[in-house]
C-alpha cells in the first residue's frame, strides 16, 4: 500500500518510522510520503489560510494550495523541498488514490473502515488545521477520485495530523505480512466475526503469583475448551461494564445459555439482549 500525507506539520509523522509501521516501511509492505502543503504556495509568506467567508472565529485553509498539492502528489511528481528523502518515490500502485479528509464533522472511523481501507492500494490524507479546508477543495477533488471525510471520535483535536496517525496505524497493522503470526489481528476487540460485539477480557503472563495475586487457575489448566469459555465470560463481563452499547441491540441468537448466565450475573436485563432495536 502507498500512503501520501499532505500537512503543514511534517514533523508530526516522525512516529511512522518507528516500531510496527517503521518495519512495514522497511519491508516495503507500506510506502509513506509526507508532503509540506506550503511547498505549493507561491507568496512570500507561504500563506495557507484566510478569514472565514461570512465571518466567525479562526481561519480557513485556502483551496488552491490544497488543489495544487493533491494534483502534484497524485501525478507522481514531487516538490523541490522534498528531494531530501521525504518523497515516497516510485510508481504509484494505482491510477487514482482514495482521498481521506480527517475532520471532526466526518463519519466516525471504525474497525470496519480500517478493514475496508486496508484493501485500497493508495490513500492520500489531507490534514487540515484551523477551522478546516475550504469546502470547494473536496468538491473539486471528488470529480477526480473518491473522497471521504472521517472523524476518529467525538472530541475536537487541533488538526487532522493526530487523527491521521491513528487511522494509518489501525490500517497498517491489517496489511498482509505486517503483523507476525504471534500477534494476529483476527482476535482483536472489534475485529469482524462472531466476537465483534465484545471487547477483549483481561490478559496475564508470568509469574503465576505476583504480589499475592494469582493468574486465574483455569489459564494454567491446559484445558483449551475451559480457557476459551472463561475468556468469553470475561469478555462479556467487561463489555457489559465498559461498553454496554456494544451488546444493546445485538442479535440474541449469538448468545448461548452460559452467555445469558454471565450477563445475568452482571445485572444485564435479559430482555434487553432480545431487543434487536
Ligand atoms: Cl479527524 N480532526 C480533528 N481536528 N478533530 C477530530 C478528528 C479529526 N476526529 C476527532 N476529532
Amino acid at each position: 500500500m502507498r500512503i501520501d500525507i499532505i500537512t503543514i506539520f511534517r514533523d508530526y509523522f516522525a512516529p511512522l518510522d518507528l516500531s510496527l509501521m517503521g518495519k512495514a516501511q522497511q519491508r516495503e509492505l507500506l510506502t509513506i510520503g509526507v508532503h509540506d502543503l506550503r511547498s505549493w504556495t507561491h507568496d512570500r509568506h507561504n500563506t495557507v489560510d484566510d478569514t472565514p467567508s461570512g465571518g466567525g472565529p479562526g481561519m480557513v485553509m485556502l483551496p488552491e494550495p490544497w488543489n495544487e498539492a493533491l494534483t502534484s502528489v497524485t501525478s507522481g511528481a514531487s516538490s523541490a523541498d522534498e528531494a531530501s528523502g521525504a518523497d515516497a518515490g516510485g510508481v504509484p500502485t494505482a491510477e487514482v488514490p482514495r482521498l481521506i479528509v480527517p475532520t471532526p464533522s466526518g463519519a466516525v472511523f471504525t474497525q470496519r473502515d480500517a478493514e475496508r481501507l486496508a484493501r485500497e492500494p493508495w490513500l492520500v490524507f489531507a490534514c487540515g488545521r484551523y477551522e478546516g479546508i475550504d469546502a470547494r477543495f473536496a468538491e473539486e477533488a471528488a470529480t477526480r477520485m473518491p473522497v471521504e471525510e472521517l472523524s476518529i471520535g467525538d472530541y475536537v483535536l487541533a488538526g487532522g495530523e493526530v487523527a491521521t496517525l491513528v487511522m494509518i496505524e489501525a490500517i497498517a497493522r491489517l496489511l498482509p505480512g505486517v503483523l507476525g503470526n504471534s500477534e494476529s489481528a483476527v482476535q482483536d476487540s472489534f475485529a469482524e466475526g462472531a466476537m465483534s460485539h465484545l471487547v477483549e477480557g483481561p490478559v496475564y503472563t508470568k509469574p503465576p503469583v505476583w504480589r499475592g495475586r494469582e493468574v486465574p487457575p483455569v489459564l494454567l489448566s491446559g484445558h483449551h475448551g475451559a480457557i476459551d469459555r472463561w475468556r468469553r465470560d470475561e469478555a462479556l463481563r467487561k463489555t457489559v461494564r465498559n461498553r454496554p452499547e456494544l451488546l444493546r441491540g445485538h442479535a440474541s441468537e449469538d448468545l448461548d445459555a452460559r452467555d445469558r448466565e454471565v450477563l445475568a450475573e452482571e445485572g444485564w436485563p435479559s430482555s434487553s439482549v432480545d431487543m434487536a432495536d
